[in-house]
């Protein structure tokens, strides 16, 4: 990341003040250790260890073994659905995933997303095109997702993000209308529900993420699900080398396989999700409490009718109010040790291997675009506690009234250079 100093003499902000003149960059840094967003949330301790022992003394590591089993099994039972096949990441989980349905050509799927999604289809040769998004749900915008169906396109990838369902009833009639694949990259979504129905049970599949900053974590880890038999007796083949036997591989496959620890510290954490929820909601309501008003601010708001696990604190910054940039107000926070992150800017069309390909496809993407530029996500999770967040939202809170009042009265402009 630029330093401060950098950013100030590049940058291309026209209202925002200096940040020198801010009083808030005085001064040691308000906490001594760092607080990270995508902490993760640690389950019992002595049965993750038992089970860690368990699987020394019974020498089965991986390939199928019991955890894997049992943890597949849970994850199936907790969401209602037919099959899981546990896989060593979501992003293998979704190569194999896209190309189980039998994906090809071009496939639709939203620019604001973490890269992997699009990553999953371009590391096969598929061509990822992407769509805007709507901007309070924040996932695939299904108005925009018609004009962006060509011949060759195959399939629609939806993102729930932040843990919010895309909507999954328009998606579904898109595709069906156009003969299309849906399935879902759910990375984010474990635990939560659209329509009072579990995620995990829509479109073809879904694949989950049980990366160590995810609300549930297996170390790293992911899962396909789906009620689709033959769909799943496919994925299971090609995440074990296309293996049907011993010495008998009937497909071609790669190695997708969850380890036996992954699977330990998975049903480990599943032990204690309903902790892990709880802290998240109150964080989040903490957040909500601290940010109440402030000009400028906008906090993510979880449909509170469907079940979430309030894994993000989303806010959206807007600087022709606040004054500051998102982007300042990061470097404000990361000197007071608060690693807040801009997932997911600057969108996936905007980084390097898409962006060559498709240079002006930020044309199609307004809400893509002005959101990445805007979003800031901060801490929570079984790490931070209330008055740590009192502490963050004060930092904002301050940063935002400085900036404010710095401004020379009726002049909105001000210089950003530091000569
Ligand atoms: N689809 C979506 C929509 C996704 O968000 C993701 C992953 C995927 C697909 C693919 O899932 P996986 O293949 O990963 O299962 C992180 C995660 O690595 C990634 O899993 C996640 N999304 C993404 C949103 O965040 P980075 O590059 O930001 O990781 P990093 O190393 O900066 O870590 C994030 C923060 O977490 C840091 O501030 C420190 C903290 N952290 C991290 C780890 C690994 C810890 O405190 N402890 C840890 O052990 O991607």
């Amino acid at each position: 990341m630029a330093s401060l100093g950098q950013e100030l003499v590049s940058g291309t902000a026209q209202k925002t003040p200096s940040l020198p003149d801010l009083n808030i960059l005085q001064g040691a840094p308000v906490f001594q250790d760092k607080l990270h967003v995508g902490r993760p949330n640690i389950g019992n301790r002595d049965r993750l260890i038992e089970r860690i022992n368990d699987i020394l003394d019974r020498k089965w590591l991986t390939n199928n073994g019991p955890y894997v089993q049992e943890f597949e099994q849970q994850i199936a039972n907790f969401i209602g659905v037919k099959h899981c096949i546990a896989t060593c990441n979501a992003t293998i989980g979704l190569e194999i995933a896209i190309r189980a349905a039998g994906l090809k050509g071009e496939v639709i799927i939203p620019s604001f997303t973490f890269i992997a999604t699009a990553h999953a289809l371009q590391w096969q040769e598929i061509t990822p095109v992407f769509c805007d998004i709507d901007p309070l749900t924040h996932t695939i915008d299904p108005q925009k997702i018609e004009s962006m169906i060509t011949p060759r396109t195959t399939g629609i990838i939806g993102v729930h993000l932040w843990g919010q369902a895309c909507n999954i009833e328009i998606l579904s009639k898109i595709a069906s209308k156009h003969n299309l694949k849906l399935i879902f990259d759910a990375a984010h979504a474990f635990g939560c529900s659209y329509q009072g129905q579990m995620i995990g049970n829509f479109g073809e599949l879904e694949v989950f993420s049980f990366h160590a900053t995810k609300f549930l974590n297996s170390f790293e880890g992911g899962a396909v699900v789906t009620n689709n038999d033959e769909l799943a007796a496919k994925i299971r083949l090609m995440e074990n080398f296309g293996f049907a036997g011993l010495d008998n591989a009937v497909y071609v496959g790669t190695n997708g396989k969850m380890s036996e620890v992954s699977a330990a510290m998975g049903i480990t954490s599943l032990e204690s999700i309903h902790e892990f929820i709880e802290v998240n909601y109150q964080n989040y309501k903490s957040y909500e409490h601290e940010l109440f008003g402030l000009p400028g601010v906008s906090l993510f708001k979880y449909n509170r009718a469907e079940k979430n696990t309030y894994q993000y604190i989303v806010l959206e910054v807007n600087e022709s109010i606040t004054h500051i940039t998102r982007d300042q107000i990061i470097d404000i926070l990361h000197t007071n040790n608060i690693i807040a992150r801009k997932y997911f800017y600057p969108g996936c069309h905007r980084m390097k291997p898409y962006n060559s390909y498709f240079p002006h496809a930020g044309l199609l993407l307004p809400e893509t675009e002005r959101l990445s530029d805007r979003v800031l996500i901060l801490p929570t999770g079984t790490s931070i506690d209330k008055f740590q967040i009192q502490s963050i939202t004060k930092i904002i809170k301050d940063v935002i009234a400085e900036a404010m009042k710095n401004l020379p009265a009726g002049n909105n402009t001000v210089d950003i250079s530091l000569n």
